[in-house]
């Protein structure tokens, strides 16, 4: 309990806080359930603390920015919900930890009947607080073609409800009040875990299951299981090649590519891999109540790797050399095309700065101002240059890369599809549908890019205060 708690036990904890609990008694839960997890946190750790002994620019850059703080404690987790409800309420669950819907996410496009948001904090002091973000996805009913299945697994999801009754009530509580005390907020953090534990049991017998699969494994997984079940837990590492290598050595298998932009000097978005999703244990239960064995494949575990967000011109220049790559490599990376894969989006992406001064100087990606020693000093004797390039040279200011916080939909489809087997099938069309998202949602999504600059710019006002200069562009 903080000293504000004990001396005032109705004062209210920062939304910030409850999400930094609750990141914590998450990681503990899933180290519980899937032991191969903890196994991969070990390896991260040995690998980041290298890499900042090797690399004393990098662990400089990290340190400037705080994100050295945040490395322990960043983790990201995946959940798939069935219905609106559970969205809307769900999207309500999360703003008590101070996390907002960023983005929104077509899988469709690529095989996987949802669509999806991240939901995480958007203020960089609050990123800086607890990074700890979920990649949250809505099953699509509609895409299901066989219209008894589809009305057959509506009624099971309407049937069931995900949430604890004393969740809800402080869901209601922190909404009416503005916030929970402490003590409340540790009954929500112990009732919000219980969404998204594992449950051995489905709620359907062995047939229906097999039925709910044959249409697609996810669908499967959503439909025939009690609630959300977290699916991974993913660690942030500062150097994902060395964590794919390692994973061998271990007794993890790590998929054959890593998704997103190829190894670079200057880290940009996000680089992925996954281990294969592991075959558990289950009990269907039967309509006479009877119950059989069977098991089912769901949750995995996942690596990233995180570099400096991209302007909108720095993203179509992504998404340009990614679509280019496919088309060399006939689409999609398999196990047998990886190397050649990986050496064509090398390739392709000698076509990307690779150095931070040019992402910055031709407007590819956003960075945080931060004023030096010297700057301070040159204020002091009123030698300070005026302009923000002039200030940089001078050494008065210093610029650091913005992390890039949220995901990339090619990756997402990539990571779905390593975990769903043989039948993943190709497309479902064109059929994003964002207002229906938002409409589910209860709210519209934010635009990731817009906060992006947003944080780029109080960082740029911060530095003209700081130093007393007119605005700084
Ligand atoms: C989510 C897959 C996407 C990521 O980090 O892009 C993902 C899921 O399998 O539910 O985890
Ligand atoms: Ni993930």
């Amino acid at each position: 309990m903080s000293v504000q708690a004990a001396a005032n036990p109705d004062a209210l904890v920062s939304p910030d806080e409850i999400r930094a609990q609750f990141s914590r008694a998450m990681s503990a839960m899933y180290q519980a359930e899937v032991p191969l997890y903890g196994a991969l946190l070990e390896l991260v750790g040995e690998v980041n603390a290298q890499a900042l002994a090797q690399d004393r620019q990098l662990a400089a850059r990290l340190s400037a920015t705080g994100e050295i703080q945040r490395l322990d404690m960043e983790r990201h987790g995946a959940i798939r919900l069935g219905s609106a409800a559970e969205l809307a309420t769900m999207r309500r669950l999360f703003a008590v930890m101070g996390m907002y819907p960023v983005g929104y996410y077509d899988l469709a496009c690529a095989g996987v009947p949802v669509h999806s948001t991240a939901f995480r904090a958007i203020h960089e002091a609050s990123l800086q607080h607890s990074p700890f973000r979920v990649f949250t996805s809505l099953l699509r009913l509609e895409l299901i073609e066989n219209r008894e299945l589809r009305e057959l697994a509506a009624g099971i999801l309407a049937r069931r409800n995900i949430f604890t009754p004393r969740a809800l009530q402080l869901i209601e509580r922190a909404e009416a009040a503005g916030g929970l005390n402490a003590g409340e907020a540790d009954e929500f953090v112990q009732q919000a875990l219980e969404t998204f534990r594992w449950h051995r049991e489905g709620t359907v017998g062995a047939a229906l299951y097999q039925q709910l699969s044959d249409q697609h494994r996810l669908i499967a997984d959503v439909v025939a299981f009690k609630g959300p079940h977290i699916n991974h837990l993913t660690p942030r590492t500062l150097d994902i090649d060395a964590v794919q290598a390692g994973m061998q050595g271990r007794g993890i298998s790590p998929k054959a590519v890593i998704e997103g932009p190829p190894p670079r000097r200057c880290p940009i978005l996000l680089r992925q891999t996954s281990f294969k999703a592991l075959q558990e244990a289950v009990t269907f239960v039967e309509a006479d109540g009877s119950d059989a064995l069977g098991s089912h494949t769901a949750r995995f575990g996942e690596i990233e790797q995180r570099g400096v967000a991209l302007t909108p011109r720095g993203r179509a220049l992504y998404d340009r050399l990614l679509e280019a790559t496919r088309k060399v490599a006939g689409g999609a990376p398999n196990e047998e095309g990886a190397a050649a894969y990986m050496a064509t989006l090398s390739q392709q992406f000698q076509a990307f700065p690779d150095d931070y001064a040019s992402l910055r100087r031709q407007g590819l990606a956003y960075f945080r101002y931060f004023v030096t020693e010297q700057g301070v000093a040159a204020k002091a004797r009123g030698e300070l240059a005026q302009e923000l390039e002039a200030l940089l040279a001078a050494g008065h200011l210093q610029c650091e890369p913005l992390v890039y916080e949220d995901f990339l939909p090619v990756s997402a489809a990539g990571i779905f599809q390593s975990n769903l087997g043989d039948n993943a099938r190709d497309s479902y069309g064109q059929s994003a549908n964002r207002e229906a998202f938002e409409r589910d949602l209860g709210a519209p999504v934010l635009d990731e890019l817009a906060l992006y600059a947003e944080t780029q710019q109080r960082s740029l006002e911060q530095c003209a205060e700081a130093l007393g200069l007119a605005a700084l562009a």
